[in-house]
């Protein structure tokens, strides 16, 4: 039986690639999760224990993640500390685990031979203009903005030369931003959802024409199985499946759904550092590894998300208090 060791697999993605992999395969998954406030095992908690076992644990714990690794076929690392707001509150624990805990995790293949997939993001690219016809490629020059991508870019940096100096057989994804079920409601997408169902008002940063380049997370899932499948060692794929929009038009999508005046939110103040605009080209993962993104259509996705977030309160109501306090402090010191 093959078998993946799954980091930060009770987080939004790395859940929805166990689920996927547990319906497009017959691995087993041992999910290694520090259960930070990101992380929350009711989204695993319901899949058969005769395939799935959590362990609670750090990625930048040594001992305890040779020991696992040791007895598995492949590592699959979503892992990390992933929002750029708090990145700007306390970049310290962005360090430890993207950076020390990535170091930890390389270590180990290493020493133990086992395949590594690294699973990173769009924004170590830096920004676009709105009006630049060049998307990001596997070969645009690094340019990360904040401490969170400038962590992510670190740990990749990393990857690529544990492949270069020792020869790890390792891989590499970039992706543009994700949506789906399971998302923390700090993100841009749950995070105005769930304000329509608790009464409150969405707020939108800046002049809401940063444009992101949205992906269902489940087709970021096939296309790390399919990497995993027929990906080249050393090789960067650059996931994304042409999905350009700005704030304000996902917001007012979001509004029209939910039966509400598409005005019915807040401007408030723009995040520090912002970056404009993230498009990806993943013409190499479409033409060399054959891969097709099954959820192209954005506005039949955000239906499926918004049901899921009505139908699933319990999942989302306690952070959902501690996110907006956080949110609330964080405009206090910005002012
Ligand atoms: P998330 O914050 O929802 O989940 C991260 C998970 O990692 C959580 O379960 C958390 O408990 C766990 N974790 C954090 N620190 C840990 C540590 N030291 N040891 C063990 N576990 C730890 O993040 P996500 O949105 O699911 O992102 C997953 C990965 O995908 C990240 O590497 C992120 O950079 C990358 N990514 C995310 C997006 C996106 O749109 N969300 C896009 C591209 C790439
Ligand atoms: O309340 C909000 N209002 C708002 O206008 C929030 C939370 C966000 N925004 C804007 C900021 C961004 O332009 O929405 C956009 C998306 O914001 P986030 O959900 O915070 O995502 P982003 O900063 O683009 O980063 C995401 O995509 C790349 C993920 O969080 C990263 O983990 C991933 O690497």
């Amino acid at each position: 039986m093959y078998k993946i060791l799954v980091t930060g697999g009770a987080g939004f993605i790395g859940a929805n690639f166990v689920r996927h992999m547990l319906r497009h395969s017959d691995c087993t998954i041992t999910v290694l999760d520090k259960l930070t406030y990101a992380g929350n095992k009711d989204s695993l908690s319901d899949l058969p224990a005769n395939r799935v076992k959590l362990i609670v644990g750090d990625i930048a714990d040594a001992p305890l993640v040779n020991r696992l690794i040791s007895t598995h076929d492949t590592v699959v690392h979503f892992a990390a500390e992933s929002h750029n707001d708090n990145s700007l509150r306390d970049p310290s624990a962005f360090v430890r685990t993207n950076v020390v805990g990535t170091f930890e995790l390389l270590e180990a293949v290493r020493k133990h031979g086992v395949r590594f997939h690294h699973i990173s993001t769009d924004e170590v690219y830096g920004d676009l203009e709105l009006d630049d016809p060049q998307r990001f490629t596997e070969t645009t020059p690094y340019q990360p903005s904040s401490p969170y991508s400038a962590t992510k870019a670190s740990s990749d940096l990393l990857v690529r030369a544990w492949v270069r100096s020792f020869g790890i057989t390792a891989t590499l994804s970039n992706c543009s931003n994700n949506y789906g079920p399971y998302q923390h409601v700090e993100k841009f997408i749950p995070r105005q959802i769930t304000n329509v169902l608790c009464g409150a008002k969405p707020k939108l940063y800046g002049n809401g024409m940063n444009v992101r380049d949205w992906i269902h997370v489940n087709d970021h899932s096939s296309a790390v199985q399919r990497i995993l499948d027929a990906g080249q060692p050393g090789r960067t794929y650059l996931i994304g499946a042409d999905g350009e929009q700005n704030n304000l038009q996902v917001l007012q999508q979001i509004l029209e759904i939910m039966g509400l005046p598409t005005d019915e939110f807040d401007w408030i103040g723009d995040r520090p550092g912002h970056d404009l605009r993230y498009a990806i080209d993943a013409t190499p993962l479409r033409e060399e590894l054959g891969w097709n993104p099954e959820h192209g259509d954005f506005s039949a996705g955000l239906e499926h998300t918004i049901a899921w977030y009505s139908e699933h309160r319990q999942w989302w109501e306690s952070s959902k208090i501690l996110t907006e306090n956080h949110y609330a402090q964080q405009q206090m010191i910005q002012g």
